[in-house]
């Protein structure tokens, strides 16, 4: 020990730091053996690549440049015995010079290394003092205190002192810091509502509360209702309902129980952004081409696994030893997460989703909307976006003449984990081609399906090709319907294992039925369980329960399945659910299993997709409160009093984990970007931070904002895909529509058409036309009762009569069609407006 450090150290013991640093008088003995540096640097090691010494009392070294990984520099001490149940405190000063992140870890000396603590000390030049506790959660004779050093590209310096471990210490409590008691959506709400809060109370009865504008007068007032204790966060809440206040403007509050809520805005263009912005997340995510910093400011790097050294490149990856004889072009698509690692099967539900809010509504995505490199190319950007990831599917399927031709491999990554922080171009691992497995060639068969009826009319030859490799792995997949991927392989990437994929063949299915209209895919959809059973699981749907995607297709999108009709009822059935949870819910959450799922943020939104979808078939407001209300949780009416997207609210999520917007590591890099999810809480606690600082968690406080927390706050493709797909259909002001059309045709070959428009608005429609599209190649022959042409698919009817509000026409038609299905027309614009 220093002088001056011995002097230090005297002075702030008698000024007391803060609660965690305070010593003990029942402190037990030291357990770090020469941690003052006294007698030299024994019983101390490192690796090989740096070198100890004592340098004015100190142990200082000087840590090389130009590695990868945080754990390619060590310095530590073995032999430290711990307690179950014992609460340690461990403490120790350093600097480092240039200041830098490091790593100190108390942890298992042996595969899996598993850490009691894990803490990232911000060293800086001229040192600082700190201070952790933990409770050993093992007893062994032998931890490990290491400090890891590696990961950066430029050499520094790194000098400790008082390094010192005691037990008897005082459990650490973690507190989050959760602000006022009244929860709001700190984003807003849109004018027309609704417009829900909770508030924490200890109070049983109603209490009065105050809807506040900027200038703090009250504009609203009313009474709460008390709902008990809420399972999900273990707290007593009360509800509000301001609703009937409507008139937009900025910084509200509302004022409950003695407590003030953070601002919110009431305003119809809320959610107007968040599309654009989920969706620019993707970019930032692409593998094998750089990101330009002119495109996103701050978020610009080299590209990732294109074969510049150190990296191995992803243009010619082999397999796993022993898993095939040859290397594929994998470059491209985007990183799946915070990891470098490119999965099929989460791939595919993203890609999925992108394309689904595409085809949703057609007309609110633009090109040039993304800023990214293809912008400006004539195709809308989410297109561009969702083909970038497509192309990655497609040169995953294994090539003609191999073993399990048509299959497609189940993931490519590391060959070992990889540290943080460490940009995509900086990864040395070699990189290999895993198993191939029957989920993902179903997710490429079912993606490829959709891409080839939505890419044709920009470019028929890339959507042939989809359709191609789409036939070809449903077959593959019929050959090889068991191959699951296996649980265990999970090192250098996540395992995504799923041993039933019953529902990945019928969302396969599905989308090959509707794309092509073919017998045997309809057969299939018709004969899986999946077709009939009640699929809308309390947890929603994900990458690993897919049936439900199929469903909510064959339920929107123009197909001529038979029991058409009541599929669409099921997905109605599904709504029903997820609403009788939410309106039990204090929080609004249409999601309350007993414990919170890994991604459970995802959860929300998929089940707020199928209430959306609701909507979509049945035009009944009560489903699109429940979308609206759904996402108030998610920014900021929640336990935590947090908004789970970056950049949205006054509080949000912003240090999600990720080796690239690792800003909480390396101040040089960026936070995630704006519009970022965080996957939210998570009851399984699976990493050491949220089990030091999460322990026993309710629920909703299974969560924090912090970079290590890999199980709580980690970003992903296929989180990110449903906040794109409900925050469009949140900005859609398209809303309730004036004129409602009934659709009947009869007979094949040759068949005849009715349609009868009905006025459900409240003017006079005086002299009209009406637009669908024919998706099967039917042609108008004869008309009666409007005057009707056609060109290309598009067929107009004209008529210069009057409709009155309520009332309805009726006009007809002979049509040929050419063959198989005759599927019928479900969009209809009346004097180019869309009819519901
Ligand atoms: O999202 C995945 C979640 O559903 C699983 O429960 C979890 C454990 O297998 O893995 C999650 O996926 C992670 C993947 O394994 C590795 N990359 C990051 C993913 C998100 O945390």
């Amino acid at each position: 020990m220093t002088r001056s450090r011995a002097a230090l150290l005297a002075l702030l013991t008698m000024v007391a730091l803060s609660p965690a640093t305070t010593a003990l008088a029942d402190e037990g003995p030291e357990q770090i053996v020469n941690g003052t540096f006294d007698s030299g640097t024994a019983p101390w090691w490192s690796t090989g690549n740096t070198t100890i010494a004592i340098d004015a009392g100190r142990l200082c070294a000087d840590i090389p440049g130009g590695t990868a990984n945080p754990w390619d520099v060590i310095i530590g001490q073995n032999d430290i015995p711990l307690v179950a149940g014992d609460t340690y405190a461990y403490r120790f000063s350093a600097s480092a010079t240039p200041a830098k992140v490091g790593k100190a870890l108390i942890q298992l000396p042996v595969d899996p290394w598993t850490q009691y603590l894990s803490a990232n000390p911000e060293l800086s030049v001229s040192g600082n003092d700190y201070s952790y506790t933990f409770t050993a959660p093992v007893s062994l004779p032998n931890s490990q205190v290491v400090f890891q050093l590696g990961g950066s590209a430029e050499p520094w310096r790194f000098c400790m002192d008082d390094v010192s471990l005691k037990g008897g210490a005082e459990p650490e409590v973690y507190e989050p810091d959760t602000g006022p008691r009244v929860r709001v959506n700190m984003v807003g709400y849109l004018p027309q509502g609704p417009k829900n809060a909770t508030v924490v109370t200890t109070a049983t009865t109603a209490l009065d509360w105050e809807l506040k504008n900027a200038d703090k007068q009250t504009v609203a007032k009313g009474r709460t209702t008390p709902r008990g204790v809420d399972a999900s966060s273990g707290q007593n809440v009360h509800t509000l309902d301001f609703g009937s206040y409507r008139r937009p403007g900025k910084d509200y509050t509302l004022t409950a129980d003695g407590e003030t809520s953070r601002p919110f805005d009431i305003a119809a263009d809320l959610y107007d952004q968040l599309p654009t912005d989920a969706l620019k997340f993707y970019y930032t995510q692409r593998s094998g081409i750089e990101i330009l910093d002119s495109l996103r400011p701050g978020y610009g790097r080299p590209a990732g696994h294109a074969g510049v050294a150190p990296n191995q490149g992803d243009a010619s990856v082999p397999c796993q030893p022993g898993v095939c004889d040859y290397s594929l072009d994998v470059k491209g698509g985007w990183y799946d997460a915070g990891d470098h690692g490119k999965y099929v099967v989460n791939g595919g539900i993203s890609v999925y989703q992108l394309m689904a809010a595409y085809e949703r509504d057609k007309a609110a995505f633009k090109d040039g909307q993304l800023a990214i490199p293809e912008s400006g190319n004539g195709r809308p950007d989410i297109l561009d976006e969702a083909r970038w990831e497509q192309e990655f599917l497609l040169s995953m399927q294994v090539p003609e003449g191999k073993p399990f031709a048509g299959m497609a491999h189940h993931k490519i990554h590391d060959r070992n984990w990889t540290g943080l922080p460490l940009l995509p171009h900086l990864d040395p691992q070699p990189r290999e081609l895993h198993p191939t497995s029957t989920a993902a060639t179903l997710n490429l068969a079912a993606t490829a399906a959709q891409a080839a009826r939505l890419f044709a009319p920009y470019d028929p030859a890339f959507a042939a090709r989809n359709l191609r490799a789409a036939r070809t792995a449903w077959a593959a997949a019929k050959a090889n319907p068991a191959r699951y991927a296996d649980p265990n392989d999970g090192t250098g990437g996540g395992a995504y294992n799923d041993a039933d994929v019953s529902d990945e063949f019928y969302w396969a299915a599905a989308e090959l039925f509707i794309t092509t209209g073919e017998k045997e895919f309809r057969d299939f959809v018709l004969a899986s369980p999946h077709h009939t059973g009640d699929i809308w699981r309390d947890r929603g749907f994900d990458w690993g329960n897919t049936a439900q995607l199929g469903r909510l297709d064959l339920a929107t999108v123009p197909n001529a399945l038979p029991d058409r009709a009541r599929v669409r009822q099921s997905v109605v059935e599904g709504a029903e659910k997820y609403l009788a949870v939410q309106r039990a819910h204090p929080y609004g959450l249409p999601y309350n299993p007993p414990d919170f799922d890994w991604g459970s943020n995802n959860l929300v939104l998929n089940n707020l997709v199928v209430l959306a979808t609701a909507y979509d078939l049945t035009g009944h407001e009560k489903y699109r409160a429940a979308v609206r209300e759904g996402m108030d949780y998610l920014l900021g009416r929640n336990a935590l009093n947090q908004s789970y997207v970056t950049g949205y609210g006054e509080v949000a999520s912003h240090n999600q984990h990720s080796r690239w917007y690792a800003h909480q590591l390396d101040p040089a890099l960026p936070n995630p970007p704006r519009g970022t999810l965080a996957g939210g809480p998570n009851s399984g606690i699976q990493d050491p931070l949220a089990q030091r600082l999460l322990k026993d968690c309710k629920p909703q406080f299974c969560y924090i904002d912090d970079i290590e927390s890999w199980a709580t706050n980690e970003l992903t493709i296929n989180w990110n895909s449903p906040l794109a797909w409900v925050s469009a259909f949140l900005a859609d002001k398209s809303g309730r529509s004036d004129c409602r059309v009934r659709y009947t045709a009869h007979g094949s070959g040759t068949f005849t058409g009715q349609i009868v428009i009905e006025n459900t608005g409240r003017q006079t429609v005086d002299g009209w036309t009406l637009r669908w599209s024919f998706a099967g190649g039917q042609r108008v022959r004869q008309d009666w009762g409007a005057a009707l042409s056609q060109s290309g698919p598009v067929v107009t009817a004209r008529s210069t009569g009057k409709i009155k509000p309520g009332r309805s026409v009726t006009f007809g038609f002979v049509a040929t069609n050419p063959s198989g299905p005759n599927p019928s027309p479900e969009v209809f614009h009346l004097n180019g407006e869309r009819c519901g």
